[in-house]
């Protein structure tokens, strides 16, 4: 049959995407009514996206802070084939297991902080995160304490879109008219300086402070009734807000203080994101429980993880009767077979240490070459996960209003540009695959001026 044309076919993607496809988090109204539809992308090589009319993208996010190890790697496709041929599926209920899911769950504690010895697996970032929540309700249940049952987490916080870890998360419009946050989860404001700080307050008071807004509310509310805080090292889908380093710190001794247990997102942090295998090891952070997805796999195929420390794991073995928890893809050997092979690969590579040493510096270096334009109000990051902050008023650091609006025009003129940069709010986060070299982060940075200057002709700043 012969080939259809490349434009009639993506044409054709396009209608039938309007017509039976529902995608998330989009406005189906303009979608439907507006012009050009949704971009396909329909193949990808190391750090380059290719669109079904043939553009080249470079992918500045790694699909979603996920494709780690980058696309197209022979060992991640070979690795899930072999597993479908030799056992495609079993579960991991009622005293069975499989291979990869024990052999996972061991390499998983070798890599992980101290301590987390344990893995309970599930397919998303929102799954593992909902597996929180019943596990921070079963280790209290047993420990004859089932009144610490809230949970305080932070706006802006980013957690999945289940109920239970959207109500975990801090982001308004998944929660209003849905009737969450649902009762028991609590936000408090984010280490976010650029927009909270006080005229004058130093990155390290403002951490300090924004730490002692947890242990408020946790007095607030009372620490008998309080199970545990729930945070991401660095909060990425909020804007990419890396703490002050005086945060962690703090909140580590406040969770110690007051008998709360300490959960840390590790989703988009891990996996070599910031130089480390988790950013807990950056901050200090000691996690009674880590949730870890996306990077797991590289994004290859949907896998998650809880890791459960000792201190956590012996109280549930301690305990009489089943934790009634799980779902029909825990421990997929598939996706284990594939979080192995893709370990390893990192580990082959030697990305972490290149994210620390090598990429990371240089992106940081490369990234603070923009602070001088007009728009740029703040640069920041840490490894190879960051933030282009755009504002109106450089020296008050005062916003665009509405709040967005000059991030999206940025962001199309990302796309129409090559380049694949996400805009949080009037935040340009990026977070590329850890392979990217840096010549590459070059190419990266040059076009994200390009597009800056784009922008800020659009607003009339520049000629
Ligand atoms: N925790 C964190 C820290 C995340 O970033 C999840 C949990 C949920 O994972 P799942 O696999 O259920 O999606 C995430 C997901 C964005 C964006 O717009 C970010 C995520 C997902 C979708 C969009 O930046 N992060």
């Amino acid at each position: 049959m012969p080939m259809e044309p490349l434009r009639n076919t993506t044409v054709r993607w396009r209608e039938l995407d309007v017509r039976h496809h529902l995608s998330p988090f989009t406005d189906y109204k303009t979608l439907k009514h507006g012009e050009g539809g949704s971009r396909i992308i329909t193949h990808a090589k190391g750090v380059y996206l290719t669109d079904s009319e043939g553009q080249e993208l470079l992918d500045g996010m790694a699909g979603l802070w996920c494709v780690n190890v980058g696309y197209g790697r022979h060992e991640l496709a070979e690795a899930a084939y072999r597993q479908m041929l030799e056992l495609p599926y079993y579960n991991t209920f009622f005293k069975t297991a499989t291979p990869p899911a024990v052999e996972l769950s061991e390499k998983l504690a070798q890599i992980a902080p101290a301590g987390l010895n344990r893995a309970f697996f599930g397919s998303s970032g929102s799954e593992s995160n909902d597996t929180v929540v019943r596990l921070v309700r079963r280790y209290w249940n047993l420990k004859g304490q089932p009144e610490k049952a809230a949970i305080v987490s932070r706006t802006y916080a980013y957690h999945g879109s289940t109920m239970a870890s959207a109500s975990l998360g801090g982001m308004a419009p998944m929660q209003e008219g849905f009737g969450l946050p649902l009762p028991g989860f609590h936000h408090v404001m984010p280490p976010y300086w650029f927009d909270f700080a006080e005229p004058g307050e130093s990155p390290a008071d403002f951490g300090r402070r924004a730490a002692k807004a947890v242990e408020d509310k946790i007095l607030e509310i009372g620490p008998d009734k309080v199970g545990a805080f729930v945070g991401e090292p660095i909060q990425g889908a909020g804007g990419v807000i890396v703490p002050p380093e005086t945060y962690w710190p703090e909140i580590q001794r406040i969770c110690r203080a007051y008998d709360i247990l300490l959960v840390v997102d590790e989703v988009i942090c891990g996996f070599g994101r910031t130089g480390h295998w988790f950013a807990s090891e950056h901050f200090g952070i000691e996690p009674d429980l880590m949730t870890l997805a996306k990077g797991i796999t590289s994004g290859y195929v949907p896998l998650s993880a809880v890791l459960v420390s000792d201190r956590v794991g012996e109280v549930l073995e301690a305990g009489a009767g089943e934790f009634a928890h799980g779902y029909t893809y825990s421990g997929h050997p598939v996706a284990c077979a594939v979080a192995l092979a893709n370990i390893d690969l990192i580990e082959r590579d030697g990305l972490i240490a290149k994210v620390r040493e090598e990429t990371g510096p240089y992106l940081a270096e490369k990234l603070q070459g923009l602070a001088d334009h007009p728009l740029v109000g703040e640069v920041r990051s840490l490894g190879l996960i960051g933030a282009i902050e755009l504002v109106e008023d450089k020296a008050t650091r005062r916003h665009f209003n509405p709040l967005g609006r000059v991030g999206t025009l940025c962001r199309d003129h990302c796309f129409a540009n090559g380049l694949v940069m996400r805009a949080v709010r009037d935040a340009m986060v990026l977070s590329p695959p850890l392979i990217i070299e840096p010549a590459q982060i070059d190419e990266l940075v040059v076009k994200a001026r390009h597009c800056l200057d784009l922008t800020a002709r659009d607003l009339g700043l520049i000629a």
